[in-house]
């Protein structure tokens, strides 16, 4: 996959190449967001002092924007500097010669662990939670595969647009518990040689239903760490054998379970011996204090609602989205809420979004919202509303879907587990990006059926 600084330039280009930056204000937060009845219009407060009102207001605020740090004691006092992986500063930082330590082993951890080691004079790792992260095999394309993406990409992109997952992966029908041991063996292996999201999709398809099922990769992960990492203390360490594979997101990897093997590496379970304090020096752990010139945080996100509660949005009768959602989110196919007319989240709580190919889902959302929008203008509708009663039913389907995945049981952001007080449930819709695109054509195709739709041409 591509580095930060080739994302960075592809997201220049397309603004420019459809002339996007007139529409953009940068560095400007919303501060509020206020439904009006009396003139059905939104009254957005922003911190440049700069006011709007708008017929509409759509939420894009992405699912992981709102930085998770853990509330340690002590972490003014620290006399080093500390960095959130979220908030990393624009000019780069160079770990030279510096003992770190690096809070936290979710993706992102795993994506910086390997590179802080190559810097780092010593790497402190503070693992509370071990990983089954499978290798991503980034490598160069060669001219022959680019040729080849690029004459198919019309297929490619179809093909995601269609899938489960939102990747062109095909999906195989096979249970895990289908194959004879020796047959799945191999299977795993070519899946882990091949690397990426490969391993969840295309090797079985009941991992994520079947706990049985589930065993047999996490066994075979498992059995990877232990041939990658020497020491087999270290390597009992980050194999995960509490939850089943998957039912976090998965983590891939460059290079991680071998940075172990690095002399200037320590692996420190904070599982076992928790994490008490920052001092002035460093990381205090129950055991033992860990001198250190640089922390990172790797701790993540306060995922899917954390954003958008932040930004005060009253809907009717002066209620909040944060007091709305205050025991969990609900929400009408992921786009919409009751109480809060004429607003659309894009990827939003109970919608697909960061169980699939995220871009793929963003640009599902952006298709609907633009179609309903010239619906509603041709219309002349004036307000679009979720009913109660429709966000309930999609709520209990989502549940109904959840439950019959090993996914909720297991502690991690996907659940809320990882925020203190936040309603533990699954915050993402896990029945598939093909059965949920099937689920909101159908909305639309009944003329928004579960919205209240008023304006002069419908007499309402
Ligand atoms: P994650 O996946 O939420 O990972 C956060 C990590 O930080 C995880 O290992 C946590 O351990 C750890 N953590 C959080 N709080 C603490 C405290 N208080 N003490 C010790 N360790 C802590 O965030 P990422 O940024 O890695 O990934 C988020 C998504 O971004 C990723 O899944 C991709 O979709 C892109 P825990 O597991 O809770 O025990």
């Amino acid at each position: 996959s591509a580095g930060q600084p080739e994302i960075l330039s592809y997201l220049q280009h397309v603004a420019d190449k459809f002339d996007l930056r007139r529409a953009i204000q940068l560095n400007t937060r919303v501060t509020s967001a206020v439904w009006d009845e009396a003139t059905k219009r939104w009254q957005i407060g922003t911190s440049t002092g700069d006011h709007v009102t708008a017929k509409f207001l759509i939420t894009g605020v992405g699912c992981l924007s709102s930085s998770n740090v853990p509330k340690f004691k002590g972490l003014e006092t620290f006399q080093g500097k500390w960095y959130h992986t979220g908030q990393w500063p624009h000019e780069g930082v160079d770990f030279t010669g510096q003992r770190v330590g690096v809070i936290g082993t979710g993706a992102t951890g795993i994506q910086a662990i390997p590179e802080i080691a190559k810097q780092a004079a010593h790497l402190y790792v503070f693992q509370r939670t071990p990983n089954y992260s499978i290798p991503a095999r980034n490598a160069p394309l060669d001219d022959e595969y680019r040729a080849q993406i690029k004459a198919a990409y019309d297929q490619i992109h179809e093909k995601s647009k269609h899938s489960f997952g939102g990747f062109p992966f095909d999906q195989p029908e096979r249970s895990a518990l289908d194959v004879p041991d020796d047959e799945r063996e191999q299977i795993y292996q070519r899946y882990w040689d091949k690397g990426g999201f490969y391993f969840l999709f295309e090797t079985f398809s009941d991992l994520l239903v079947n706990k049985q099922s589930n065993d047999t990769a996490a066994g075979f992960i498992r059995a990877k760490i232990h041939e990658i990492v020497k020491d087999p203390e270290v390597a009992d360490l980050l194999s995960p054998t509490d939850y089943p594979f998957g039912t976090k997101r998965p983590p891939l990897n460059t290079e991680y379970f071998e940075t172990f093997n690095r002399d200037n590496v320590t692996l420190v379970d904070v599982r076992r011996s928790p994490i008490e304090e920052i001092t002035p020096k460093g990381v205090r752990t129950r055991d033992a204090e860990y001198e250190l010139d640089s922390i990172v945080f790797a701790t993540g996100f306060d995922a899917m609602t954390g954003a958008l509660v932040d930004i005060n949005i009253r809907g009717r009768d002066g209620v909040t989205l944060k007091e709305k959602w205050a025991d969990g989110p609900g929400t009408y196919i992921g786009l919409a809420t009751a109480g809060f007319p004429n607003l659309f989240m894009i990827t939003g709580p109970q919608s697909p979004s960061v169980l699939t190919n995220m871009p793929v889902a963003i640009e599902q959302h952006a298709d609907w919202i633009a179609d309903c929008l010239s619906y509603l203008r041709e219309h002349n509708v004036d307000c679009i509303e979720a009913t109660q009663e429709a966000e309930n039913g999609w709520v209990a389907h989502h549940t109904e879907v959840a439950n019959a995945t090993l996914i909720p049981e297991t502690d991690s952001w996907w659940t809320g587990a990882n925020v203190p007080g936040k309603e533990r449930l699954l915050y993402p819709y896990p029945g598939g990006l093909d059965n949920y695109r099937r689920a909101c054509d159908a909305v639309a195709a009944k003329e928004y059926e579960g919205f209240v739709l008023t304006g002069k041409d419908l007499g309402r």
